[in-house]
């Protein structure tokens, strides 16, 4: 099992959690106990996250959208998810606010993490969440979202923006918080059900 620096919950991380989460020190100790049960290493690994999603999706090909999101919680780019960044994913996803969660979609969006996002980065998430969807499923998607193409024209031509502009934080967040149907595009449920079920195994 872990060896001493790496079974201990720094005072810093603590207090930073504490801060950006609402969650408790007697809750982040505990979560911080069974994470490095699961995780002795006390980091994800990409394989990790992306064996993770692809046991919830038995059918599908969810490998192209668990990078992506993998991508998003890792915050320093070191790939792998530590514990600071493993709670931060959880409170974002599940208890996050609104605001908070744009955030995230934002940088889930932002491929190439520039700060802005292209149609071309859109096309490549709506892409990955298509992977996911089952061909019976997409039957019963509407007539002009029921491919990666439409259901990105409709995204990009909501936001007003010439072919190749691109969309700032800011244009994205308010935007999708205006119109109740960008929100509904731009994300998938499932991947929402998988974070819930992260955070059933190590409460
Ligand atoms: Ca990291
Ligand atoms: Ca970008």
């Amino acid at each position: 099992m872990g060896n001493s620096r790496s079974s201990a919950l720094s005072r810093d991380v603590l207090q930073e959690l504490q801060t950006s989460t609402t969650y408790s020190q007697e809750q982040l100790f505990s979560w911080y106990q069974k994470f490095l049960n699961e995780c002795p290493t006390g980091r994800i690994s990409r394989e990790q996250f992306q064996s993770i999603y692809a046991s919830f999706f038995p059918d599908a090909d969810p490998g192209a959208y668990a990078q992506h999101v993998f991508r998003s919680f890792d915050a320093d780019s070191d790939g792998t998810l530590d514990f600071k960044e493993y709670i931060v994913a959880l409170h974002l996803t599940s208890s996050g606010k609104t605001v908070e969660k744009l955030e995230w979609a934002f940088a889930l969006y932002d491929v190439d993490r520039n700060g802005s996002i292209t149609k071309n980065e859109i096309h490549e998430i709506v892409k990955s969440i298509f992977n996911m969807i089952s061909k019976e499923d997409q039957k019963n998607l509407p007539d002009d979202e029921n491919t990666p193409e439409k259901r990105t024209d409709k995204i990009w031509d909501f936001f007003g923006k010439k072919e190749n502009g691109k969309i700032t934080e800011g244009e994205f967040i308010q935007g999708v918080m205006d119109n109740k149907h960008i929100l509904r595009l731009i994300q998938f449920d499932k991947p929402q059900k998988v974070q819930e079920k992260l955070k059933e195994k190590t409460q």
